[in-house]
């Protein structure tokens, strides 16, 4: 079917305005907040229901045209980013929130309302997401959902698929299911919202989520410990997690992390004089221990390895220290584009990563700054590589970086997800037999490939190692020791962060400041 006569079709479908093309309104849909992921999109389609959607994916599947479902944008490894020629179907208008089931403890949203706007719709009821990142503001529920998204409540409440109980979405074909009895307790056949959390818009278009709430703890504090090395602060967690059941996000920043936030972000230093590494958490009010927050005190000052301390209780105070961590993205940023990876290692590996990650790095790219930072709980790494995006041209700094990783037993992938970045690197620590079965599962739902073809799975016809925007690649070794493994969730849950939104945001300090 000739472009026009799709594009008639989408209109008749969502009414000419929803049917984007001119260029400057196209632009915002069309490239990714990093700047390094980027396309000429058909149009962008912009339904308001699911009976939309359906029609839309029915019209693009007639057509041959694949599409690719668009949240808040926020996403960093491509996926929902359109390649030449794709329909980006923004799920922007399915913004509703609620109704909210107190007794059953889920809240409904469409996929395009923000994690902010579902968060304050629980907080009115006394309850909470469980979910929580700097993006929250534009970063949209079924965006979350698509990609599984992770963030600094993780270590407590879980992954983004810990906090979902059911979801709407409509597949290759059109036809839509729908699972959100809400019951808690359903073992009826495959899984398929779980299925399609973490799908990353390749097996069908998420318009609905069902939020598995939870009851939140006060925050009594939060502190922001200075040490020497990620081990130090290991250490300091571990002593902490011993003595209080209620701490809830760990983090970690080093100190070129924080100069570039501190002259980026014009933010007051939290120390009188630098130090090398910085460990960041809040504590919860789950023992209703009356005095915990000078127990807290008085166990931090009695630890060796902590070299100063920061322990704030106000909101305001609280906010300035989460500040320093969660402005590291958008003042890396605005340092340049980085070459970014989202790694996890075992917790007994961080520090020997942190080690060799230097001395690989300068190997192939030597005048690249590498800055760290991320979700220490779960050994979760954002490797920032500012100055390497040349070397990075045919992938030798990811490569080296994720060699590293794998050898190491990590994920190289640990919250945002595959996408265009890194589905050449999946058979590092996926086997052929999970290839395999990821192909199958791709090959049942979207046989035409209609749906985000090329993110997460390299093109079908071409073996992983040699995706073609990747000349040069070598075939990459599966390490002895990187099984994939299930991650066990925390004592209620945990937390996470990607794509979607429903609206797209244009520069960098757009992309979260909000309220904590
Ligand atoms: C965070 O934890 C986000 O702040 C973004 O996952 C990480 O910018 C990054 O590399
Ligand atoms: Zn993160």
């Amino acid at each position: 079917m000739p472009a026009v006569d799709l594009l008639a079709g989408l209109r008749e479908i969502v009414g000419d305005t929803h049917v984007v093309t001119d260029p400057d309104s196209v632009a915002p849909y069309a490239q990714d907040w990093t700047r390094r992921w980027h396309g000429k999109p058909l149009a962008v389609v912009r339904p308001a229901t699911v009976a939309q959607v359906s029609a839309v994916v029915r019209a693009c599947a007639a057509a041959g045209v694949p599409l690719v479902p668009q949240g808040g944008n926020t996403g960093l490894v491509g996926a929902g980013v359109p390649q030449d020629g794709e329909v980006v179907l923004s799920m922007a208008r399915l913004d509703s929130v609620g109704p909210l089931d107190p007794l059953g403890r889920t809240l409904m949203a469409g996929a395009g309302a923000t994690l902010a706007q579902a968060q304050r719709a629980a907080r009115s009821a006394g309850l909470d997401v469980g979910l929580d990142f700097s993006a929250r503001d534009t970063a949209t529920v079924g965006g979350i959902a698509a990609t599984n998204a992770g963030g600094e409540r993780v270590m407590r409440h879980g992954v983004a698929r810990f906090r979902i109980r059911g979801l709407e979405a409509v597949l290759a074909d059109g036809s839509v299911v729908r699972r959100m009895s809400g019951v808690s307790k359903d073992n009826t056949g495959y899984d398929l919202v779980q299925l399609l959390i973490g799908s990353e818009g390749t097996l069908g278009v998420i318009t609905a989520v069902q939020l598995d709430l939870i009851r939140p703890h006060k925050i009594v504090g939060t502190a922001l410990v200075a040490v020497r090395s990620v081990d130090d602060a290991l250490t300091v967690l571990h002593a902490v997690q011993h003595d209080f059941t209620g701490i809830e996000a760990a983090e970690f920043f080093h100190h070129d992390g924080l100069q570039l936030v501190l002259e980026h972000e014009r933010l007051a230093r939290p120390f009188d004089r630098p130090h090398p590494l910085y460990l960041l958490f809040d504590l919860a009010d789950d023992d209703g221990r009356p005095d915990a927050f000078e127990e807290l005190t008085e166990l931090l000052a009695g630890l060796d390895c902590v070299r100063d301390v920061c322990l704030v209780a106000t909101a305001a105070d609280r906010r300035r220290l989460w500040e320093l961590r969660e402005l590291q993205t958008e003042a890396v940023s605005a340092e340049g584009i980085p070459v970014k990876l989202d790694v996890a290692l075992p917790l007994n590996q961080l520090s020997l990563f942190e080690r060799r990650l230097a001395e690989v790095v300068r190997e192939v790219a030597r005048h690249a700054v590498p800055i760290l930072f991320g979700h220490i709980a779960e050994g979760n790494v954002h490797v920032n590589l500012l100055n390497a995006v040349e070397e990075d041209a045919d992938g030798a700094v990811t490569e080296a970086v994720l060699d590293l990783v794998a050898s190491l037993g990590g994920s190289i992938s640990a919250e945002h997800g595959i996408g265009l970045a890194n589905r050449r690197w999946l058979p590092l620590t996926r086997s052929s037999a999970d290839m395999s079965a990821m192909r199958a599962i791709k090959q049942a739902l979207d046989p035409e490939g209609i749906l985000s073809p090329g993110r997460m799975l390299p093109e079908p016809s071409r073996p992983a190692h040699k995706d073609p925007s990747r000349p040069n690649h070598s075939e990459p070794s599966r390490p002895a020791n990187s099984e994939p493994h299930r991650p066990a969730p925390a004592k209620t849950g945990r937390k996470t962060q990607n794509e979607a939104g429903h609206q797209v945001q244009k520069s960098a300090s757009s992309r979260s400041r909000s309220s904590r």
